[in-house]
């Protein structure tokens, strides 16, 4: 179903198979995504895992994309890019991968849905996804939550390093 064009932002992450590059290239595959737009992209960030620690440190990014696409046909989406760029789910709770993208923010919208928890329940407490949010959009409400300041001030982001400047959207 299409609707109005809506400000959606999605979580990046990687560990495995260079994850500065994997960031980079699912990045461009954005570009792509039907009835959407790539507006904006925060640079990305290495930090240590969260969960396991016998993995690598994670690349972390976060960017903008503007979307007619209902939010359960956007994570379609999102997964359909995770399978091309190799994702496999090995069953293992935040275990290492290639390649993960979640949906974050869903302009002002709450949904909880089969499948689907929109803000995503993790967005609050995690440094490597406010940091790169921050760069992109630091006014922003989180819907149901608060203000990313608010947020900010109660996390400690000491190991959260900028490593590459923001990808241009094509
Ligand atoms: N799902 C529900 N809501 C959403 C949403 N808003 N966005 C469902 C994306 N998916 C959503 O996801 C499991 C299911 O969540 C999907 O079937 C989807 O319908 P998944 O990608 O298969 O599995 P996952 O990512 O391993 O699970 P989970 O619990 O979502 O993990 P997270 O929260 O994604 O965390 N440490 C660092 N430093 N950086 C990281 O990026 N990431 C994780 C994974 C762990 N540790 C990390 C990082
Ligand atoms: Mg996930």
């Amino acid at each position: 179903m299409e609707r109005r064009e809506i400000p959606s932002y999605i979580g990046l992450g990687s560990n495995l198979d260079e994850p500065v590059h994997q960031v980079q290239s699912v990045i461009d595959s954005l570009g792509y995504v039907p009835s959407s737009h790539l507006e904006k992209c925060s640079s990305l960030y290495r930090n240590p895992p969260m969960g396991p620690p016998d993995q690598p440190d994670y690349v972390n990014a976060v960017v903008r994309l503007r979307t007619c696409l209902d939010p359960q046909t956007l994570l379609k989406e999102l997964q359909a890019i995770e399978r091309s760029q190799g994702r496999v789910r090995n069953g293992k709770r935040w275990g290492p991968r290639i390649i993960d993208l979640d949906l974050l923010i869903y302009g002002d919208e709450i949904i909880d849905e089969p499948g689907l928890h929109v803000p995503h329940p993790g967005l609050p407490e995690r440094a490597f996804v406010l940091i790169p949010l921050s760069e992109i959009d630091p006014q922003i409400l989180i819907p149901g939550r608060a203000t990313l300041d608010e947020l900010l001030l109660h996390i400690d982001h000491s190991d959260v390093i900028r490593i590459e400047a923001p990808v241009s959207p094509a």
